[in-house]
């Protein structure tokens, strides 16, 4: 006999997986352990039918001859698999998208970085041809949605958008999906904050409020991220970070939020070896006790107070303009050579205008290209200054839709903030 089985604790993601190995390996049983997620629990009373799922305690482990895990990778993850993990002779397949190596000892290892589990056999059906039905195809979209917060984690990568359009076209039902997943601050989410608030402590932080809160969690939860921004709203500091001890994988989430522009949570997170921007960052720290992160993250938060992104780090120098007699095709000639999509326009030292791709386009005329710049440039310019934090910088740059921001010292311009300097800015790209 071979048996497919799912993480205990079981979400959207392991029913999906276990779901479509099913169909992969249309000899095997299904097995459903008895601790199911409650969103997932009242999915299944509605689709009882539709799918059918075994015990394991109504069947005899020595009929087993091969096990097939999914959506995880360890002995300690499954429920009641304590006979067969003894069983030397068993024959055993791994599906996860799990990074971490496990220690089930497998023939066959389909273990992939992806957002989702449902994603790397929903591939592995498609390989096949296996069109699954609307109804499969809705839960299994929901495995990937869940574990990949809708396609939004950091973890979602490209293949798991490819499965989830293939399941649209399976006409995955998003309706469905939206009332079975459930909402992020539920009453689970509520009690975590609740928790944080009855511990919540603030510090003062070289005049900023801050507040780190600690707490310990039984493997994924949802909203958390929702529940941290709630905790640094309630409890009113500036910066808020909550520690979260995940004691099934023996890890730390660090979520951080910020609502001062000049303390940069993601600047933090990435001394702790995580990411994120201004506003709101996090780090995963394996294998370290809570009071070890808060003192590291103490440590991360006086380093980056000591080197803050600086206006001077993103801008570039010395600046390229153009003289504003300058006709507008040599312009376009000068925008073309330099492949930017536009340039201040100064006399001598003097920044008196900004000429952009976008005027170019106002020429209708042949005779306007021999026309001076200073005839179409805007000479309104929006400047900033390096006292200026990159943060409000940004926000000029957001909020009056243009490309470039000229930084200007002692009335000279020193440098020039571009669009890609913000997407350096915003996404921790590494500048070529
Ligand atoms: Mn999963």
């Amino acid at each position: 006999m071979q048996i497919v089985i799912p993480h205990k604790n079981v979400d959207f993601d392991a029913l999906a997986s276990l779901a479509a190995a099913s169909m992969l390996y249309e000899d095997a049983k299904a097995v459903l352990p008895t601790s199911v997620n409650p969103n997932v629990r009242a999915f299944l009373s509605i689709h009882k039918d539709i799918f059918s799922f075994e015990a394991l305690k109504n069947i005899d482990p020595d009929s087993v001859e091969r096990l097939i895990v999914v959506d995880a990778n360890r002995w300690a993850r499954l429920e009641g698999t304590g006979p067969l993990a003894k069983r030397p002779d068993l024959d055993i397949h791994v599906w996860d998208h799990h990074p971490e190596a496990g220690d089930i000892n497998a023939s066959v290892r389909r273990q992939e970085a992806l957002g989702a589990a449902a994603t790397l056999l929903v591939e592995a059906l498609m390989g096949k041809r296996i069109q699954p039905s609307p109804i499969h195809a809705t839960l299994f979209l929901a495995g990937i949605y869940e574990d990949t917060g809708h396609l939004t984690f950091p973890s979602t990568t490209s293949r798991d958008l490819r499965a989830a359009a293939f399941l649209l076209e399976m006409h995955a039902d998003l309706k469905v999906i939206q009332s079975i997943l459930r909402p992020t601050y539920g009453p689970r989410q509520k009690e975590i904050l609740f928790h944080l608030l009855a511990d919540a402590k603030r510090i003062n932080f070289k005049g900023y409020r801050v507040s780190i809160g600690r707490m310990d969690i039984e493997g994924h939860v949802p909203g958390l991220a929702e529940v941290v921004s709630m905790y640094r709203n309630i409890i009113n500091v500036d910066v808020a970070f909550v520690i979260f001890r995940d004691m099934q994988k023996d890890r730390c989430m660090v979520i951080g939020r910020s609502g001062a522009d000049s303390f940069d949570v993601g600047a933090v997170m990435r001394l702790l070896g995580g990411g994120g921007h201004a506003g709101a960052g996090s780090a995963m720290v394996k294998s370290a006790p809570p009071e070890g992160v808060e003192v590291w993250l103490m440590e991360a938060m006086r380093d980056y107070r000591q080197m803050p992104v600086q206006i001077s780090d993103l801008m570039s120098f010395p600046v390229k303009s153009v003289p504003p007699d300058m006709q507008m095709r040599e312009v376009e000639a000068v925008l073309n050579h330099l492949g930017f999509s536009g340039m201040p326009v100064m006399d001598g030292e003097k920044l008196v205008g900004i000429i952009s791709r976008r005027d170019l386009g106002k020429l209708t005329s042949h005779g306007q290209w021999s026309s001076p710049v200073k005839a179409f440039m805007s000479r309104n310019v929006i400047t900033v200054t390096p006292g200026h934090s990159v943060a409000e910088a940004m926000r000029v740059l957001v909020k009056h839709d243009i490309g470039r921001l000229p930084v200007i010292q002692n009335e000279r311009v020193i440098g020039i903030i571009s669009r890609s300097d913000a997407m350096i800015y915003y996404y921790d790209l590494i500048p070529e």
